[in-house]
């Protein structure tokens, strides 16, 4: 998903020896206490719109500057965009600030607070199935690395708040050397004074990555069951039954929830398409369709189905299991690759990989990566470089074929894994191929059209809700491009209103993109609003193209939770910027179609 371009840098390899891998086990003491998918897959994300508990709203809860969050709501809980209202310089420093940090809009977060209903995603059919009374207890594990407060503690709640006790043998939290200074005093008070002991804390002592985190966190545990989250994920309804029925009744099925999104600019959570899992030559993960065939059984798309593989962050398997099978390679680094090398594993060492709609979890899905490796190299190609090595056999040459730099690049010893698969007497990688993923299409001249990529906006375009001119009702002006309207980050400014000029034609959709004269979207800086508006290409993932029009003929930005006005009072060159939205003239706007 995160398409990130890694800039490559000079690789320095080193070796993690077991001594280095120290930890401290810090024991916390403390109390003890949809929308159906219509037959054919339809990559359109379903909007499911938020509504607030009975408990935040007879609780009238309050952010930090004590707005009620029905304020900011405007007591229309489908008005949830507008939780990110911006009301002074705090709650901008908090949100500019929360998308360097974190890539995702932190003051709505903040505002959510620690518990919040979620839509119940899940099919109809999923009410009808019964799971068995006895079922194996999970232990799950969560790695963090600097993440938001509001969200790790939202993540552990939910977990809490929807997991029956007796299946909940633990919770991990794995502090992966944040530097934030509230994840360190701040967090283990919350911990012992709010939550039950079965919540634990491991602070690794140096920067480990995830994947050697998990392996940490993974050791410390004691249940059955390893369940691995991110840590900003929100647990939905009977989530965890059906992870664990497929794995009480064959050990060695690794399964994966449907990983619904939690948008990173408004915090909305949404039901994810039915899709599964697959890679491409470069060892990007993608998102394929679940072919008919693996979806015609009776159950329909309420039975687990096999992904070729998982998108890495969310899964269960059995504890020993995933220790027979080898855990992860200890060798990979911080972030990637890890999640297609425990795919081909499972398939190849005689294990199977399944999607299970019935069990839905939220993440939230960011842009970029707020976060590098300490000392900047670039671990995908490395921990890839790995897995090609072990895995891929004479496969490689394909990804040696996107990539032909890395050929001749270090990627540490091998020698253990190389050995694991061999004592675990793993199938070779055309059979993976030909058994497990055969829509993998080789290149050459005999390869089929490349299967659709999946965005957010799927195949169709969004409809036109209105056409026409932006008239400011102050400076009686119109919103126009100030260059031409198809170059790309150029700004905006008022004009003087001519009915002639297309120049001057706008287009709102029912995504609320402002598009001028059918090219380029409206769009706002991620991490400084502070910035103007400018035209970029038309993304379709929302919050920074995403436009309302509001009260007080407000035009409303949510991922910056500001209005647009004019700011140049005189009006010489009509410069707009977004400002706390406060009703004034000068921030009024009306559609004239
Ligand atoms: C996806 C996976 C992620 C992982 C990654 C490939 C999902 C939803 N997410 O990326 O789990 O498999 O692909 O490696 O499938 N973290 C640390 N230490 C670090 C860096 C990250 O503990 O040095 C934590 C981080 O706080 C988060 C988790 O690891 O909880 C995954 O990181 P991410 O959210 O940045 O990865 P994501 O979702 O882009
Ligand atoms: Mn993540």
């Amino acid at each position: 998903f995160t398409s990130v371009t890694w800039t490559l840098l000079l690789f320095i390899y080193f070796n993690v020896s077991e001594e280095s891998r120290t930890f401290k086990h810090v024991p916390i003491k403390g109390l003890e206490p949809y929308k159906p998918f219509p037959k054919k897959f339809n990559p359109r994300v379903t909007r499911t719109p938020f509504k607030l508990s009975d408990r935040q709203k007879n609780n009238g809860v309050r952010n930090q500057f004590g707005n009620r969050i029905e304020d900011l709501a405007e007591g229309n809980s489908e008005l949830l965009p507008e939780m990110g209202m911006i009301f002074n310089e705090q709650d901008q420093e908090v949100r500019d600030l929360g998308y360097q940090k974190h890539s995702f809009n932190v003051l709505i977060s903040n505002r959510l607070g620690y518990h919040r209903d979620v839509p119940d995603t899940r099919d109809p059919k999923c009410g009808d199935k019964f799971y068995p009374s006895e079922l194996p207890s999970a232990s799950v594990v969560v790695c963090f690395y600097n993440e938001a407060f509001s969200a790790l503690l939202r993540t552990v709640h939910s977990i809490l708040d929807r997991t029956p006790a007796n299946l909940l043998h633990e919770i991990i939290l794995v502090d992966d050397s944040s530097e934030l200074a509230d994840l360190k005093n701040e967090l283990d008070e919350y911990i012992r004074t709010n939550l039950p002991t079965k919540v634990k804390m491991i602070r690794n002592e140096k920067r480990e990555g995830l994947i050697r985190g998990r392996m940490i966190g993974a050791s410390h545990a004691t249940g059955k069951v390893l369940v691995f989250l991110d840590s900003h994920c929100e647990v939905n309804e009977v989530w965890l039954q059906p992870l664990l029925t497929p794995i009480k009744e064959d050990h060695k099925t690794v399964v994966c929830p449907v990983i619904d999104i939690i948008s990173a600019d408004t915090l909305i959570y949404s039901s994810s398409p039915i899709v599964r899992g697959g890679f491409n030559w470069g060892l990007h993960f993608k998102w394929d369709p679940v072919p008919f065939s693996e979806l015609e059984k009776s159950e329909g798309v309420s039975a687990p189905f096999k992904s070729p593989t998982m998108a890495g962050g969310l899964f269960a398997m059995d504890r020993e299991y995933f220790n027979e099978l080898g855990q992860y390679d200890s060798g990979m680094d911080i972030w990637g690759g890890e999640n297609l090398e425990i795919s081909f594993r499972i398939w190849m060492c005689g294990g199977k990989l399944l999607i299970v709609p019935c069990s839905r979890v939220g993440h939230i899905f960011r842009k970029r990566r707020p976060y590098g490796s300490p000392g900047g190299q670039d671990t995908m190609a490395h921990n890839s470089l790995r897995l090609a090595h072990v895995w891929m056999d004479e496969y490689m040459e394909q990804y040696f074929a996107v990539r032909p730099e890395l050929r001749t690049k270090n990627y540490g010893n091998i020698s253990e894994r190389l050995s694991l698969r061999n004592k675990l007497n793993c199938k070779s990688f055309k059979w993976y191929l030909d058994n497990v993923y055969p829509e993998m299409q080789l290149p050459g001249p005999n390869a089929k059209a490349q299967q659709p990529v999946f965005n957010n906006r799927g195949h169709k375009r969004p409809k036109i809700q209105q056409r026409g001119r932006l008239f400011n009702l102050q400076t009686k002006k119109c919103l126009s491009a100030q260059g031409h309207p198809s170059q790309k980050g150029g700004l905006v400014v008022v004009k003087d209103c001519d009915l002639n000029d297309p120049d001057q034609i706008w287009s709102y959709n029912e995504e609320h993109e402002l598009i001028l004269s059918n090219l380029l979207c409206l769009d706002m800086s991620e991490t400084r609003s502070t910035d103007p508006p400018r035209l970029m290409k038309c993304h379709g993932s929302g919050g920074s193209q995403q436009w309302l029009f509001g009260k007080n003929n407000r035009l409303y930005q949510v991922s910056v939770g500001q209005c647009m006005e004019v700011t140049d009072p005189l009006n010489l060159k009509g410069y707009v910027a977004m400002a706390i939205c406060d009703g004034s003239p000068l921030q009024q706007w009306r559609f004239e179609s």
